[in-house]
């Protein structure tokens, strides 16, 4: 059973070099996407990928898919405009369907100042080549016929922004996909082969000692959403970062019956229907950072009391299964990549609960930074320098989850 990939034992690669030009820690769709990239657009091949679990077994499978580019900062906007970009091609250039979907994405105001929100990010949106537009409670009702805009609720839908281009994906085949192909080209994938210590010399990052021996390196960056401080601290440095558990859920598979991905961050709710039918579901961040990825009542019953005011008919619904990512979160809602203080250490961190959708252009854009030591002009505003010049990209009020 060990040679079936879906066996949680199974390992991609059977032996580890002693010596390989860029280790990748975490084999998630971050981590693999870095080592794709590096291989097709770098000719970067002598690369392994290591992680000590299973391939995409943390927040690439934990996430709720949800793909957008209406942030609120120019710096946002632009870095997901690049993503939704290189997301509309990937099934074709990966070779794999990813059920990319566009489903148009709206972000629910139920008060004025979340209307000011609303028109704040369109005008940014507008003026970077983003579409997105605020539209009234009965627009909303003519393009989701199902949402409940009635006033006799505690929060009643006044207007929403309007993101034509959102989009979900199918969250596995986007690992399996950048792992297909990173492989194809002779990247190394070993899975079930944790990192316990990061070596460094006289400040740069030559290897990493694993459950399985010892690897030097060229290069190192580390891809481990959830355990990002943890691993930077083995390299001998901090982050700003608080790790908090964020839950989510889906009903049983009913017909299609919702097209759309509603938000709404005031309520800590958001939706969206899978291709095989199933609701997708999530709130807020939990009120307290901890590792841990446990599910609780608490978190559904106030997702399902605001849930039901939004759409009725989900009284008619069961939870099908719940469970928790734990979600990396900065203090301006934006990650943070690219060079550290250690020289030969790169970070792809910081993805709080907006990581999936940025998969393609972190992993193209880390690929560069790796290949050319130097921050590209993209991810300049992300970098981790931000908070010793407090020069910080705020995006709470586009972050959609409640915190
Ligand atoms: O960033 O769009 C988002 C999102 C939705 C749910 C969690 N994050």
């Amino acid at each position: 059973a060990k040679e079936h990939p879906e066996d949680p034992h199974f390992r991609w690669a059977p032996e580890l070099k002693s010596t390989y030009d860029v280790v990748v820690i975490g084999a998630g769709g971050h981590g693999l996407a870095i080592a794709y990239y590096l291989a097709a657009r770098h000719g970067i091949t002598n690369v392994c990928v290591l992680d000590k679990g299973w391939l995409a077994g943390g927040n690439t499978a934990r996430n709720t898919t949800i793909i957008r580019a209406n942030y609120l900062t120019p710096e946002g906007v632009k870095f997901y405009k690049e993503s939704v970009d290189l997301w509309r091609g990937l099934s074709n250039q990966l070779d794999i369907n990813m059920m990319y979907s566009e489903r148009g994405h709206f972000t629910l105001a139920h008060t004025d100042a979340a209307m000011r929100t609303a028109r704040w990010r369109a005008e940014v949106n507008k003026h970077l080549g983003v579409k997105s537009e605020v539209i009234d409670a009965d627009e909303v009702k003519r393009l989701c016929p199902t949402i409940n805009i009635s006033d006799d609720v505690r929060y009643p839908v006044l207007g929403a922004l309007y993101h034509p281009p959102g989009a979900i994906a199918r969250h596995d085949a986007v690992a399996w996909g950048y792992a297909k192909e990173a492989i194809k080209r002779g990247v190394e994938v070993h899975t079930q082969t944790g990192v316990n210590k990061i070596l460094i010399e006289n400040g740069r990052a030559v290897g990493v000692e694993t459950n399985r021996g010892t690897i030097r390196a060229g290069k190192i960056v580390q891809a481990v959403a959830g355990s990002s401080s943890e691993v930077a601290r083995m390299a001998g440095f901090l982050l700003p970062i608080r790790t908090i558990p964020l839950q989510a859920c889906v009903s049983e598979p009913v017909k299609p019956i919702l097209d759309q991905i509603i938000v709404s961050g005031s309520l800590h709710v958001y939706i969206s229907q899978s291709a095989r039918g199933e609701m997708v579901m999530g709130g807020a961040t939990d009120p307290y950072g901890l590792y841990s990825t446990r599910s609780t009542l608490d978190f559904k019953e106030s997702l399902m009391a605001h849930m039901l005011e939004l759409f009725p008919f989900m009284g008619e619904l069961k939870v099908l299964r719940q469970w928790a990512g734990m979600a990396d979160m900065t203090p301006d809602f934006s990650p943070v990549m690219g060079l550290t203080p250690v020289q030969n250490y790169y970070i792809d961190a910081g993805w709080g609960t907006w990581g999936f959708k940025a998969t393609p252009v972190c992993g193209a854009r880390m690929a560069e930074c790796i290949v050319d030591d130097r921050q590209p002009e993209l991810l300049k505003p992300f970098a981790l320098d931000r908070f010793r010049t407090f020069d910080l990209v705020g995006e709470k009020g586009a972050a959609s989850v409640g915190h």
